[in-house]
């Protein structure tokens, strides 16, 4: 009698775990067919790249010459995973090396890519992007863009909010970003 009953509360307990990660991915596609992305799947895992673990943003000196231009946000509701987009400039003598981003709220930042397999568009960790001395680099819908991911705050359209990025040798960069609603499309 013991056994059974402990048999058939593992058996709830499976079931239980089912439908939550049912419901996890029904919480995904949705939002990818609203916005042709892949905001909110967690890419990182799938291509098994590790983020990098950056020192204090306070601290870090800036990249010789560059700056961050145009900084916006795409605010979604319901602390969905939101993209970044902005211009690097670089007037130094140097190409700099982007390798990452921070932001205050969001538990995991990265540079994003899209690609289109197949006639298939998705988005890929950008683990690096060059920005050439005397040049730039955008990031703009439908290409790059910083995806703020796990968000623990609710973004204030009309607002600004901080994001870092990062360059390599530990230098880095804090853009004020424009907070915008998810009709803005550039
Ligand atoms: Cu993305």
């Amino acid at each position: 009698m013991t056994r059974i009953f402990v048999g058939l509360a593992t058996a709830l307990a499976v079931v239980a775990s089912l439908s939550v990660h049912a419901h996890g991915g029904h919480g995904s596609q949705g939002h990818e067919s609203h916005d042709h992305s892949h905001h909110g799947h967690g890419h990182g895992h799938h291509h098994g790249h590790e983020l990098p673990v950056f020192p204090d943003a306070a601290r870090a000196e800036a990249p010789d010459g560059v700056t961050v231009e145009g900084c916006w946000i795409r605010a979604l509701p319901n602390r969905l995973p939101a993209a970044a987009y902005l211009k690097v400039a670089n007037a130094g003598a140097q190409d700099v090396v982007m390798v990452g981003a921070q932001a205050d709220g969001f538990g995991r930042v990265m540079l994003h890519a899209h690609q289109t397999v197949n006639g298939m568009a998705s988005m890929v960790h950008a683990g690096k992007v060059v920005v050439p001395a005397g040049g730039s680099f955008d990031f703009a819908p439908g290409g790059h863009h910083v995806m703020l991911e796990k968000p623990q705050i609710d973004l204030k359209i009309g607002g600004t909010h901080p994001i870092t990025l990062w360059f390599d040798g530990n230098l880095a960069l804090t853009a004020s970003c424009d907070v915008s609603p998810p009709s803005r499309m550039k």
